[in-house]
């Protein structure tokens, strides 16, 4: 297994927007290890294929203290459930030290494929509603920081364009 190089804010390339998974074939199992490896040496709670420069759409998490509930998305897709929007203070591995608040649907249902590409269905609220949400705009090119007011997202992109 391999630690992989997260790609940081404001490289172009995670505005790439990532294309489905064909067969959840050895090539697939060995990134998503690899991608496990990555996120919890970055103490991460999820990871984006396109985090690590990989343009198909594969998610981990793992939202326990112990990384003892690893969890896989292939070709993950939601649907709202309730209007209702919930506030969290986000952070994104590709923008690290930065925390800023985002507004998202409360529930979501998850339709995906797990690490052996069987189908599966799950209603999440809370971190999880969160957390997919965050990883799945990843896919599409898209980061916390484009919720933000443009003044708020520019003092972030100079702050780490000097890092
Ligand atoms: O580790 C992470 N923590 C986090 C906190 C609040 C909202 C979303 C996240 S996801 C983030 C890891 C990451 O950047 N995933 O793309
Ligand atoms: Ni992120």
């Amino acid at each position: 297994m391999t630690v992989l190089t997260i790609l940081q804010y404001p490289n172009p390339r995670l505005r790439t927007k990532a294309l489905p998974v064909v067969a959840v074939d050895a090539v697939i199992t060995g990134l998503i290890a690899d991608m496990f490896e990555t996120m919890i040496e970055a103490k991460g709670i999820g990871l984006a294929a396109t985090q690590i420069d990989v343009h198909q759409r594969i998610i981990v998490m793992d939202l326990s203290d112990d990384n003892s509930e690893p969890r896989v998305f292939i070709n993950p897709e939601i649907e709202v459930l309730d209007e209702t929007t919930q506030l969290y203070d986000e952070g994104c591995l590709s923008i690290p030290g930065f925390y800023e608040t985002v507004e998202r649907p409360s529930k979501v249902m998850i339709s995906a494929l797990d690490r052996e590409g069987a189908p599966f269905k799950e209603e999440a609220s809370g971190l999880l509603a969160i957390c997919i949400q965050h990883e799945i705009d990843h896919l599409e090119g898209k980061l916390f920081v484009d919720y933000l007011s443009p003044l708020k997202r520019q003092i972030i992109r100079k702050k780490m364009k000097k890092k």
